[in-house]
């Protein structure tokens, strides 16, 4: 298993079947979808591997960038050692995939978005943010508020380690309160807009506010 994992995307991409569930009311988009929509590795650890692409390149130390754009006054580019630089932030919650898995207690640790955004200097009219992936294909979205919640994070350790290649690493997005889809892997950009975009499955679908049930939408914690 070790292995396999160790084989990267490619690997992860090679999967010959689609894992569907609940998803499956979206089936006739997902089948049209040139990219395809692949899951696998039957839980290690309770986890199944997405992505929507058949190979994501790896980003390490020197090659991983940030770029902070859009209705913002100070346009930033991050490196690995800039985000690790950053007060970081633990949370640990439930992570639940629409497809019915759920993997209980799983900490993420890394900057919260508030702090990026802050940092940037949202300008107005920005009321939203849309993330973007350097697997080129998928998107994000939030809006302001959902963004500046304490319990969202850029997330730089995932169950205690960097986060992997295979879950998104080395950085990914990581939004506590919502189903796991809207927590972007690969995460290459973050983007002040005015209004928000629907992301890459909300586009088929999903709704953009991805509440899990029990989530208090209101950030009291914070
Ligand atoms: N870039 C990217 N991010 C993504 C996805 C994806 O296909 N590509 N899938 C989403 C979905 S539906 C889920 S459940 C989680 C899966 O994360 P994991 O592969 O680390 O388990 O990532 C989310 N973020
Ligand atoms: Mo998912």
């Amino acid at each position: 298993m070790l292995g396999m994992l160790g084989a990267g995307a490619a690997g992860i991409a090679a999967a010959p079947y689609l894992q569907r569930g609940w998803e499956s009311v979206l089936g006739a988009a997902s089948q049209a979808d040139p990219t395809g929509l692949t899951g696998l590795l039957p839980n290690p650890g309770g986890f199944r591997y997405y992505s929507v692409v058949g190979s994501v390149p790896r980003k390490d130390e020197t090659t991983y960038r940030l770029r902070v754009r859009g209705l913002v006054k100070r346009p930033t580019t991050y490196t690995l050692a800039d985000l690790r630089a950053m007060p970081q932030t633990r949370v640990v919650h439930d992570v639940l995939c629409t497809d019915g898995w759920r993997v209980e207690r799983t900490p993420f640790e890394g900057v919260r978005l508030s702090e990026i955004l802050d940092a940037a200097g949202v300008r107005s009219p920005g009321a939203a943010v849309h993330f973007t992936c350097f697997d080129g294909a998928y998107t994000e979205s939030l809006t302001l508020e959902q963004a500046r919640r304490s319990d969202v994070l850029i997330a730089l350790k995932m169950q205690d380690a960097p986060v992997s290649h295979a879950h998104g690493g080395p950085v990914r997005l990581y939004v506590a309160p919502m189903y796991f889809y809207k927590s972007a892997k690969w995460l290459s950009g973050i983007s002040v807009t005015d209004t928000v975009v629907p992301g890459y499955w909300e586009e088929r679908g999903y709704a953009v506010d991805g509440w899990l049930d029990d989530a208090d939408r209101h950030d009291a914690a914070a």
